[in-house]
């Protein structure tokens, strides 16, 4: 549900130019005097609007808070975040998101928050993810598809935020397979996919979403290879705009998915955006290391390389790193 501010954030971050206060009492049948009140409110939190008489209200200038009003007031979805949860800090938004899910949240749940303090990597990895400056957030899925296609949610996922990236900034970013983003060669978003299952049925998964959005610098360890939109670019963005913008071409991406319950229909569009096509790549894996040249990758997912005796191997996730043979990428 909505509270009257949050509607009025709603209708003003919709609107192209100026929204009468007969129309915003009118849409919300409210009167005049809690329009006005609203108003003043978001005024106080940051949000610059202008007043004009016979004109009416116009959203200027939105402060970069990801709180539940500022991302609920963008997102224009069906079930992506209609119940979002917001923390200033947390331990992991993904944990936060497995708790809900066990307590029976409902499918698209988003939790955001400006701070995580035990930000997760895959396989026990940490994600860096200081105050203020990125997306780290997480949502609830209850796909009724089979536990061995959850791995494909990734990629799903990753075309989203490569998608959102490239309509809210100047970056064309690529995906390196499978769940990373990268913009110059250097990562500016991960995934991390986790799902609670019996062998063959999905009680949930859950998505969790790092994105560097407004960063200026790096802990040492990770500096080489982490990068941000703003040191990309020079330019701060709104965080709130960028995940509506995700929520958005995830639900585009996600019903394609649910069609076959595989990439055949979205397996082009990933292709076209993925790092090292018909390139080099090194895979390392258990057994050890080959080069090859990445082909892209097939229905379900899986990246095909063909090593340099000509000989084609399916790369599943989860067993190898794919590395382009001069670096990370
Ligand atoms: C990932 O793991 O890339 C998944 C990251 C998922 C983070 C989100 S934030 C919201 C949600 N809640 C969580 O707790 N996690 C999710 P992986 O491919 O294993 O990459 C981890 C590696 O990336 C680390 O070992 C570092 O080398 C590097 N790294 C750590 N923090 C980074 C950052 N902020 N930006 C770029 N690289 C980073």
């Amino acid at each position: 549900m909505y509270t009257v501010k949050e509607k009025v954030l709603k209708v003003l971050t919709g609107a192209e130019g100026y929204v009468s206060g007969q129309s915003l009492c009118n849409e919300l049948d409210v009167s005049r005097t809690a329009v006005w009140k609203c108003i003043n409110q978001l005024k106080e939190e940051g949000y610059v609007i202008d007043a004009v008489t016979n004109k009416g209200y116009c959203l200027k200038e939105c402060p970069d808070v990801i709180d539940e009003e500022a991302v609920k007031a963008r997102l224009n979805t069906r079930f992506f975040g209609k119940n979002v949860v917001f923390f200033e800090e947390t331990d992991s938004t993904n944990n936060v998101i497995k708790k809900l899910a066990e307590e029976g949240a409902e499918h698209g749940t988003l939790a955001v928050c400006e701070i995580q303090t035990a930000g997760r990597g895959r396989r026990g990895r940490s994600w860096s993810s200081p105050k203020g400056s990125g997306i780290w957030m997480s949502f609830l899925l209850r796909p009724g598809i089979e536990p061995e296609a959850a791995s494909m949610l990734t990629l799903v996922t990753a075309m989203a935020a490569c998608k959102a990236i490239s309509v809210k900034t100047d970056i064309n970013p690529v995906i390196k397979w499978p769940n990373d983003i990268v913009a110059n060669g250097k990562k500016i978003c991960g995934i991390l996919t986790e799902m609670s299952a019996e062998v063959d049925w999905i009680h949930y998964v859950v998505v969790g979403i790092g994105i560097n959005v407004n960063t200026e610098s790096f802990p040492e360890d990770i500096s080489k290879v982490a990068s941000s939109i703003r040191m990309e670019t020079g330019k701060r963005i709104n965080r709130s705009s960028l995940i509506a913008a995700f929520g958005e071409a995830f639900e585009e991406y996600y019903e394609l998915f649910l069609k076959t319950q595989d990439m055949s229909l979205l397996k082009e569009e990933y292709n076209s955006h993925l790092a090292n096509l018909n390139n080099k790549v090194k895979i390392i894996d258990a057994s050890g290391e080959y080069t090859g040249t990445s082909q892209g990758i097939n229905n379900q997912g899986e990246l095909l390389v063909t090593d340099d005796n000509g000989i084609l191997h399916v790369v599943r996730s989860g067993e190898v790193s794919v590395r382009g043979v001069y670096g990370y990428v």
